[in-house]
């Protein structure tokens, strides 16, 4: 069968044996992602034209308002992982603490935990431009059948076993990796299947697009003022185009196909950045080296950093290689 009329079914069972850990529960894991991503698309697509966007009045831990489509989509992933009894944990964007499933049943076996952002780049949802999942999973650490630990999801990024989103676009699709590379399924929504329509992503040898928030620029780091002001110079292959549709999923899944880097640094206004180290950064940083890319924080390799608590924050540059080792030699004449 030729790669690109696979299902994301067949491609599952196909390449199940290349996972070290395969007894399914991986595949079954991520056939669970594929049915709660099904389901959000559906609520995501006709968003519009029912009484489901707008705020949910409620916030979350990180002080932004909880769109109802936060919710819901929050609400599908942690019913489908945990009706499917597949994982033993949960941690999620929107909600303050873990989740611990199952953790009184002593034959609970299951192996593996999820860090989800159910809905990236929400704020977009209104004015109908493309949000995203993303998902990152870990093998526990601590002992199977008792309940999780807080030090289960704060794993370096570097102990993921995979990761991947789901980007509600144009058209959906799903892209993960187990460490084998990159592979991205588009749904058919006629029929309710994911194809493989992206085998073995990789980012392109060169990048020429920039995609950063710029109206923060006069908050950033000089470094990152200089490398903005170095993408902008006419010079040599320069300037870049700037892109930034302010949903990581769009922007990065955009530059790993047409190359390129997206930075959300530390500034004046945030210490740290905005993203989240567990189930943002961790995920793409996984995904874009997966891809022959990068990702750090400026300074560190992102999948090195050890998390200190669920919801922290990390500045982060992806994309290109050479893109990114170049930021992070401004960011390190000026920090
Ligand atoms: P800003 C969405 O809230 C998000 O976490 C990313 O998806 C996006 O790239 C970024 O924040 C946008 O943040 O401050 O530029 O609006």
């Amino acid at each position: 069968m030729s790669q690109k009329n696979k299902t994301l079914g067949e491609y599952i069972i196909e390449n199940q044996a290349s996972f070290k850990y395969t007894s399914g529960e991986l595949s079954r894991l991520i056939n669970s992602i594929r049915l709660a991503a099904k389901v959000v698309n559906h609520e995501v697509n006709k968003a519009g034209l029912v009484d489901i966007i707008g705020a949910a009045g409620d916030t979350n831990i990180q002080g932004e308002n909880q769109q109802k489509l936060d919710v819901y989509a929050n609400d599908k992933f942690i019913q489908t992982l945990t009706n499917r009894n597949i994982v033993c944990g949960i941690a999620s964007e929107e909600e303050d603490d873990f989740i611990s499933i199952n953790s009184q049943d002593e034959n609970n076996q299951n192996k593996y935990i999820v860090l989800i952002d159910p809905l990236d780049g929400s704020s977009n949802i209104d004015v109908n431009v493309s949000v995203g999942t993303i998902f990152s999973i870990y093998r526990r650490i601590t002992p199977i059948g008792t309940p999780v630990k807080l030090k289960d999801f704060l794993q370096k990024g570097s102990e993921q076993v995979a990761a991947g989103y789901i980007v509600y676009g144009t058209s959906t699709m799903l892209v993960y990796t187990t460490g084998h590379g990159v592979n991205g399924f588009t749904l058919n929504p006629a029929i309710g299947t994911f194809y493989l329509s992206h085998p073995d992503m990789k980012f392109p040898k060169k990048g020429y697009i920039y995609s950063v928030n710029e109206g923060n620029y006069s908050h950033f780091p000089q470094g990152v003022k200089n490398y903005i002001k170095y993408c902008q110079m006419e010079e040599g292959d320069r300037p870049y185009t700037s892109r930034y549709i302010g949903s990581l999923v769009s922007d990065f899944h955009r530059n790993m196909i047409k190359g390129g880097i997206y930075m959300y640094p530390k500034s004046s206004k945030n210490a740290n950045g905005k993203l989240r180290l567990l189930y943002e950064c961790n995920p793409i940083a996984f995904l874009a080296e997966q891809a022959n890319g990068k990702a750090s924080d400026g300074f560190t390799r992102i999948l090195d950093i050890t998390p200190t608590e669920l919801h922290q924050r990390v500045p982060f540059f992806c994309g290109n290689k050479n893109m990114v080792e170049k930021a992070e030699v401004f960011m390190q004449k000026n920090p």
